[in-house]
């Protein structure tokens, strides 16, 4: 049977709606988790799946569901991603693979086609961590990773704290409506790095994602003033760090092109510009696919650090807030990705993700797979993000053909 294709005008309107929830200049997006902007774009999202036919629930994580019957009560196929953006987010980071699967769903509702098996699409809560730290706090909950307790008590940096928002907004629910279990996942997302663009490939069948770790490093210095206070006798917590800094991004430059190292957030006290900083606190984003090279760099670096902070005579302390290992996709799921891209007659290609998705937390619940799509530069995480309509008809195409042949299996 020749491979059925997505309604592309439709599926634009969709992610053009999505593009104003939460608009900021130059075509980006701030749709923080369990923002008020989330929260008009989650409503939305449920009106979609309810005029879809699709059973809606959510679950106490926020994790938004819709269940397209099938005509077994086999394990469903789950396919979807976040609807979440960071601060100065773009377009398509998650969105594309929340609306793509509904879009799937409506197309499989054009033909009348009922499959062997439900399918549920999602639109996981809080996969960015731009707000609530760590990140995939929504599938990773669900995975049993982090507990309800944890979850709940995360804060933002104004002290809010995650269940109250969640109820806030109006999709804090009920434990039993969690997904309980699943044939496989199925993701399709933006690559967000240079690969498929350079070497004009237009489907990603993404094998894993990279091992990446969130250290967080506390200076503690002397406060003084800015003027009368010789250098020789400071204990400068900004100085301090900052020569930290330096150090590992020259650590990271004698280390192998695989390691990425990012200091993302920095935040200084007093912050006065008359005030000698008493105390810096940042974050360090290391990944690499190789979990001893990342895990080496860390205890080496902290090692260093430790010892820049006393010939300072300033306090150090690191915490690690979060980290996961590399993790390989379910070859099965994996394959049926190029199939799908074979029968559609799209170049393809397989690799691994430098950036973390609901995928990894998935792949610990069911068979996971990802679909990638070319990121215009290689650009995301900037308002700038663009992936061009005809790998977006593409991609959503792959998708609604792997998700027919998944839901089918009859395994
Ligand atoms: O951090 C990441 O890689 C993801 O975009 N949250
Ligand atoms: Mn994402
Ligand atoms: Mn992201």
């Amino acid at each position: 049977m020749k491979p059925l294709t997505i309604n592309f005008a439709r599926m634009k309107e969709t992610i053009e709606y999505s593009a104003k929830v939460g608009e900021i200049p130059n075509n980006g997006l701030c749709r923080l988790a369990l923002s008020k902007e989330d929260k008009a774009m989650r409503e939305q999202f449920q009106e979609w799946m309810i005029e879809a036919g699709l059973e809606v629930r959510v679950d106490d994580f926020g994790n938004m569901y819709g269940r397209r019957k099938g005509q077994t009560n086999l394990d469903p196929l789950v396919v979807g991603s976040h609807l979440d953006t960071q601060p100065n987010g773009g377009r398509f980071d998650g969105v594309l693979g929340v609306l793509s699967a509904l879009e799937a769903i409506r197309t499989l509702n054009d033909y009348e086609i009922e499959t062997y098996r439900s399918i549920e699409i999602v639109n996981f809560a809080n996969e960015e961590g731009a707000r609530f730290e760590p990140p995939l706090l929504g599938s990773g909950g669900l995975a049993g990773v982090f507990s309800k307790e944890y979850v709940y008590n995360r804060q933002d940096r104004d002290r809010k704290v995650f269940k109250n928002e969640l109820a806030e907004i109006g999709f804090k629910s009920d434990e039993k409506n969690r997904l309980q279990r699943a044939h496989a996942f199925l993701e399709l997302h933006i690559e967000q790095g240079p690969i498929l663009e350079n070497e004009r490939i237009t489907i990603g069948a993404v094998e894993g994602i990279k091992g990446m770790s969130w250290l967080e490093v506390k200076v503690t210095g002397e406060g003084g003033h800015a003027g009368p206070t010789p250098m020789p006798l400071r204990k400068d917590a900004m100085m301090a760090a900052t020569s930290m800094i330096a150090h590992i991004e020259r650590k990271c430059a004698d280390a192998d092109g695989d390691l990425t190292v990012t200091v993302g957030r920095l935040d200084v006290k007093p912050g006065a510009v008359n005030c000698i900083p008493e105390k810096v606190v940042f974050s360090v984003d290391v990944r690499h696919l190789d979990d001893e090279i990342r895990e080496k760099f860390i205890a080496e670096e902290k090692a260093v650090l430790h010892e820049m902070a006393a010939d300072r005579k300033v306090d150090l302390e690191t915490e690690m807030l979060w980290e996961v290992d590399t993790s390989t996709f379910h070859e099965d799921i994996i394959f049926q990705v190029s199939k799908s891209a074979e029968r559609l007659g799209y170049s393809n290609r397989r690799l691994y993700s430098g950036a973390g998705h609901d995928a990894k937390y998935m792949n610990d619940f069911t068979a996971t797979g990802m679909i990638f799509l070319s990121s215009v530069d290689g650009k995301s995480h900037v308002e700038s993000e663009l992936t061009l309509d005809d790998d977006i008809y593409k991609g959503a195409n792959v998708l609604l053909d792997a998700m027919i042949h998944l839901a089918d299996n009859k395994e």
